[in-house]
């Protein structure tokens, strides 16, 4: 029994890391399904709300603590390694299920096996249709899926007899004979075998992910040549304010899924439906083709924690949707549009807030590039002033509907309207400026940001331990929907000491919520 149990569990972690490699091998590949990584992903679906949500505020925690990388680096990274793992525990538990379950009758565990890789291959087809990852008609997908586990099955059936036989074999030879049976090493021989067979296809994987990792090649972005709106801005940032316009590779990263779906900009179309007399379908051409509207835009993730790198700034260029919209011809009783995304992600939107604001706009490029994958290429929307859960990314279709709908983090109970909240953060304290003033009292440069959606800034306020506030310069912003970066010289004692931040809306109201502190050390 114990014997199952163990041999049962290493044959299911290893079959399982094998799966694992070659399902990679075949996503990456040829864009296959990859289930064990689009299970994780079901599962987030099914889950209720607030316990993705206290997963989502774990990781962050995660991040913040580990300071490695950036929050989103993290968090994806940790949500691949569990779904990994999750797969390998499932695998394990199921491979001794198995091998004790098969171990009460005496017949071969090779059609059990293939039965049983059958049933989970067709559960596993279902998943992945739910989750749209197979398109109806894609019947190699579907054939790829079940195969994987068919043959997952049989291979575990066969490996089971191997090691069966040879167990049986032994006791019979310890018990008549006491010679040493070669049996053993057959044993062995099938875990090695085994385990090779996974380690070499987990190097392939790894080999394969290296080489094809897309060198893009040096394109121009619209940073490059362009000096930013604000150049000229009197107030300049304290050294080590972060980047007033934020490198598309260091823009922060979020979204419901372990990976990016593929979208294959030949066939896709935005496709405009519902309440509309005449369905169409628009190209990525298309879109390019009408005038350009552009917005530099601050985008946060309503997850940000104060302080936090979920927050970033670039160059947003797309088509006004009023321009579309009142082109498209609604029936008179639509009122809102449900944007629906590639991986499931959905929103609504009034279209009384489309009329009255023409900063709307469905986007396709950021910092003058087509967007980045991990970005909502081909398209995404762009609301101001609302956090990044109300704008989806990879958008496929657009359906005029008569009436309001809760989107996909709303109907997981999160804010309904997913406005930014105003925010500071010190993100600098130069101590190595700090200069003595007349009463040989020093003053140190600290700077940062201050951010409220689209409702700009009018006053930014910063203070050392509880001395009196004191109003920082503001920089003129790159434009009313992006932060303000602010400056202020703090006199300071030797010692240990705190800076705080906090801001006022463009309207005078204060932020609301704890302030961000740094500390600040002079010797
Ligand atoms: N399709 C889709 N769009 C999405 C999401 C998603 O999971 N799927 N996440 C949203 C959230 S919560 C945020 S914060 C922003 C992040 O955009 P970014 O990854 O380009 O920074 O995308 C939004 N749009
Ligand atoms: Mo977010």
């Amino acid at each position: 029994m114990a014997r199952r149990v163990r041999d049962g569990a290493i044959v299911g972690i290893l079959l399982t890391g094998l799966l694992l490699a070659v399902s990679c091998l075949g996503w990456k590949i040829a864009g296959l399904p990859f289930v064990p990584l689009d299970l994780f992903d079901w599962i987030a679906r099914v889950l209720p709300g607030s316990v993705l949500t206290a997963g989502i505020d774990w990781m962050v925690a995660i991040s913040l603590a580990l300071h490695v990388g950036t929050i989103s680096a993290v968090a994806k990274t940790t949500e691949q390694l569990m779904a990994m793992a999750g797969a390998l525990v499932i695998g394990g538990v199921g491979g001794s299920a198995f091998f004790v379950v098969l171990g009460y009758s005496n017949e071969p565990a090779v059609l059990p096996g293939v039965i049983f890789g059958a049933i989970l291959g067709a559960c596993a087809a279902l998943i992945e249709s739910q989750l749209n990852r197979i398109p109806s008609g894609a019947s190699g997908d579907a054939a790829w899926v079940v195969g994987t586990f068919v043959a997952c099955g049989l291979a575990f059936g066969w490996i089971r007899d191997r090691l069966e036989g040879a167990a049986s074999n032994s006791d019979r030879a310890s018990a008549h004979t006491r010679v040493i049976s070669a049996n053993g090493d057959s044993r062995r021989r099938v875990f090695v075998g085994l385990a090779c067979a996974t380690g070499f296809s987990t190097v392939l994987e790894a080999v394969w992910s290296l080489g094809s990792r897309r060198v893009s090649g040096p394109r121009a972005r619209w940073s490059d040549d362009h000096q930013l709106p604000n150049a000229a801005a009197a107030v300049t940032p304290v050294t080590g304010t972060r980047r007033e316009l934020t490198p598309l590779e260091d823009h922060y990263r979020i979204d419901i899924d372990t990976r990016v779906p593929t979208i294959d900009v030949t066939r896709w179309r935005l496709k405009i439906g519902g309440l509309i007399d005449h369905p169409l379908e628009v190209t990525l051409d298309q879109l390019r083709h009408e005038e350009p509207l552009h917005q530099f835009v601050t985008l946060s993730c309503i997850s940000n924690p104060v302080g936090g790198d979920l927050i970033g700034t670039t160059r947003w260029t797309g088509v006004s949707l009023r321009r579309l919209v009142g082109r498209w011809m609604a029936r008179p009783r639509a009122s809102h549009l449900k944007v629906m995304s590639a991986d499931g992600f959905f929103e609504t939107i009034a279209l009384d807030l489309i009329e009255r604001d023409p900063r709307v706009m469905l986007t396709y490029a950021w910092d003058g590039l087509p967007l980045l994958a991990e970005h909502g290429f081909p398209l995404r929307l762009y609301v101001p002033d609302l956090y990044g859960m109300k704008q989806p990314k990879w958008v496929v279709s657009i359906e005029f509907i008569d009436h309001w709908e809760p989107g996909y983090w709303v109907t997981r109970g999160w804010n309904r309207e997913g406005r930014m909240k105003a925010s500071s953060v010190v993100d600098a304290v130069d101590v190595k400026s700090a200069r003595a003033d007349r009463e040989g009292l020093r003053t140190v440069p600290v700077g940062g940001i201050a951010h409220a959606g689209a409702r700009g800034i009018s006053k930014v306020e910063v203070r050392v331990d509880n001395g009196e506030w004191q109003e920082a310069w503001l920089r003129e912003p790159l434009s009313r929907t992006t932060w303000v970066l602010w400056r202020a010289n703090v006199p300071s004692a030797e010692g240990d000491h705190t800076v705080s931040v906090r801001c006022y809306e463009g309207d005078g109201t204060p932020q609301a919520g704890g302030f961000h502190s740094r500390r600040l050390r002079l010797s």
